[in-house]
């Protein structure tokens, strides 16, 4: 199980949040722990400069190979660990899904690289994909335009921290969870959820739901759950 988690990032104050809530008190409980470390602590000049202008000319900058390999070595000097994943956030990267947070969960060690501008010097990628103790994997978590890998590193880390066990105190909402609620058809979209009082602004809570008729339940929740599948962008 994921029990340890290194960020690497020029913003590490955007990872406060993970004190909240669950995660929290998933760190409190000693069920993970959690390192968010400072790029810029890698830089030896004066202005903690972490970028250059891209070889090959074009706009912006690419962030510098040597910080990043100063971070990550660092991280793995102070983390024995048989493997280590290293995370690299990037638009290009493969698209995160729930598939790729339950095959993350599994891994002991992982890294999260956050980068910024128009992202980093390829070769960081390129030489730990050589090591034979790392797994190197790129990732986005989808098709719009961030200012870097910060907010999908937290959204990436939420979604695989819900899935260590204790981190949730009831599993069972674990698998009744939207898109794993799954049939023949495929995965399905959560059913609507009511409760107190029955009648809000004139709205009711559907009757079946009230009338203690378990397979009935059932059988309304799931046709729900079709039918909102099927209106999904629309
Ligand atoms: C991501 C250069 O750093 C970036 C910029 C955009 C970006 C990421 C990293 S990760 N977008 C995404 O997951 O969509």
């Amino acid at each position: 199980m994921s029990n340890r988690f290194d960020v690497i990032s020029i913003f590490p104050e955007y990872f406060a949040p993970l004190e909240l809530s669950l995660i929290g008190k998933a760190k409190s409980a000693g069920l993970i722990s959690i390192g968010i470390h400072d790029l810029r602590a890698q830089t030896s000049d004066v202005h903690g400069s972490v970028d250059d202008t891209p070889y090959g000319g074009g706009a912006g900058m690419v962030m510098s190979a040597e910080p990043w390999g100063k971070a990550i070595d660092e991280v793995v000097a102070t983390n024995p660990s048989e493997i280590h994943e290293l995370i690299v956030l990037t638009p290009a990267g493969e698209k995160f899904t729930q598939k790729l947070a339950n095959e993350l969960v599994n891994s002991k060690h992982l890294i999260f690289a956050c980068g910024r501008y128009e992202g980093i010097d390829s070769r960081v990628t390129d030489f730990y994909k050589t090591m034979p103790n790392f797994k190197v994997r790129e990732v986005s978590i989808g098709d719009y335009v961030l200012n870097g890998g910060e907010v999908a590193t937290l959204v990436i880390m939420e979604a695989i921290i819900r899935l260590i066990p204790g981190v949730i105190g009831n599993p069972l909402s674990l698998d009744e969870e939207s898109h794993t609620l799954a049939d023949e058809a495929g995965t399905l979209v959560e059913y609507p959820n009511y409760t107190k009082p029955q009648e809000w602004r004139g709205l009711k809570v559907p009757e079946v739901l009230l009338s203690g008729n378990h397979a009935l339940i059932a059988e309304y929740r799931k046709e729900q759950a079709l039918i909102r599948t099927r209106n999904l962008g629309k």
